[in-house]
C-alpha cells in the first residue's frame, strides 16, 4: 500500500494556537462580554480535555460557577463562543501566529512529491481560513483537497467522526494516510478512524497519552533545527520528510 495523503489536525498541530490564539481570545470575548472570568494558562490546560469552544465554556460553567446564573447556558455559550472566534479572528489576522516548525516546508515537500493534503479539526472553520491564510496567503487554502472543521459531523474529537469524514470525501483507505496530532483526544480520535499517527507535542500536551502512535517527536524539524525523538525507532532522519514519512508508513501498515 503506498502512501497517498497526509491529514493534519490545526490546532497545536500546525501552530502554538491554544496557548497564543484561542485562550487570548475568550479572555478578551469574556471582557467585552463584562464577565469577570479569567482563564490561567493551567486552568487551560484542563479546560483543553474537552474541545470545541461552545462545549467548553459550557464545561467551566457547570464545573467552576455553579452559582452563574444563565437562563440559557446553550444560547449564552454560543453567543459568547461567536465573540470568541471574532477575537480569534483578528488575533490571527495580525500575523503573530507563525507555523510551528517544519510545516511549511512538509506542505511543500508533499505537495511537490505528489501527496494528497487535508485538514481534520475541530475547530470553527473561520479560524482554519485566517490562519492558512495568513501563515501562507489565500491560495494556499487550495493545497488541502477537503478542510474537515467544527461541526460538519456529529461529534467533536475525540470521536472519530472528523476523521472518518475527510476518508470519505477523499475517497481513501485509513492504510493509504498517515495523520499529524498534538494531544491525546486527537490520537484517540485517529485511533478510531484506524489511522496511523505522527505526534508533535507541545507544552499542553507533552504529558499526554499517546498510546498507538507510530512516533512522538518534539515538532516535525527544520535542517538548521532538527526535531527530538520523544518515542519511536530511532532512523537517521532528523527532519519529517516524505522519505521519513514513506518509511513510517511502510513500517507501521
Ligand atoms: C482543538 C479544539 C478547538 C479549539 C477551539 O481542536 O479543541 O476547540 O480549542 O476552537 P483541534 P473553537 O486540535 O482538533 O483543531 O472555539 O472554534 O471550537
Ligand atoms: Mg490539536
Amino acid at each position: 500500500m503506498t502512501l497517498e495523503a497526509l491529514i493534519f489536525d490545526v490546532d497545536g498541530t500546525l501552530a502554538n494556537t491554544e496557548r497564543d490564539g484561542h485562550l487570548v481570545a475568550f479572555n478578551l470575548a469574556f471582557k467585552e462580554l463584562g464577565l469577570d472570568w479569567t482563564w490561567s494558562n493551567e486552568l487551560y490546560h484542563e479546560l483543553l480535555n474537552v474541545t470545541g469552544g461552545q462545549l467548553r465554556i459550557k464545561h467551566y460553567v457547570n464545573k467552576y460557577l455553579p452559582n452563574f446564573e444563565i437562563e440559557d447556558l446553550n444560547a449564552f455559550a454560543l453567543k459568547l463562543h461567536q465573540l470568541k472566534t471574532k477575537k480569534y479572528v483578528n488575533i490571527v489576522e495580525q500575523g503573530d501566529m507563525p507555523l510551528r516548525p517544519g510545516v511549511e516546508r512538509l506542505f511543500n515537500e508533499a505537495r511537490a512529491a505528489g501527496l494528497r493534503l487535508a485538514i481534520a479539526t475541530t475547530t470553527t472553520p473561520a479560524n482554519v481560513d485566517a490562519l492558512i491564510t495568513s501563515t501562507l496567503g489565500k491560495e494556499a487554502l487550495n493545497w488541502f483537497e477537503v478542510i474537515g472543521a467544527g461541526d460538519v459531523v456529529p461529534n467533536l474529537k475525540p470521536a472519530g467522526d472528523i476523521y472518518h469524514y475527510v476518508l470519505e470525501q477523499m475517497n481513501l483507505d485509513a492504510s493509504q494516510c498517515l495523520a499529524f496530532e498534538d494531544s491525546h483526544n486527537g490520537i484517540v480520535s485517529t485511533t478510531d478512524a484506524h489511522l496511523k499517527t505522527i505526534i508533535t507535542v507541545n507544552d499542553y500536551t507533552d504529558t499526554h497519552d499517546f498510546t498507538g502512535a507510530a512516533v512522538i517527536l518534539s515538532n516535525l524539524g527544520e535542517p538548521d533545527q532538527p526535531f527530538n525523538l520523544i518515542q519511536g525507532n530511532q532512523t537517521q532522519a532528523r527532519i519529517v520528510d516524505v522519505a521519513y514519512l514513506q518509511e513510517l508508513h511502510a513500517q507501521h501498515c
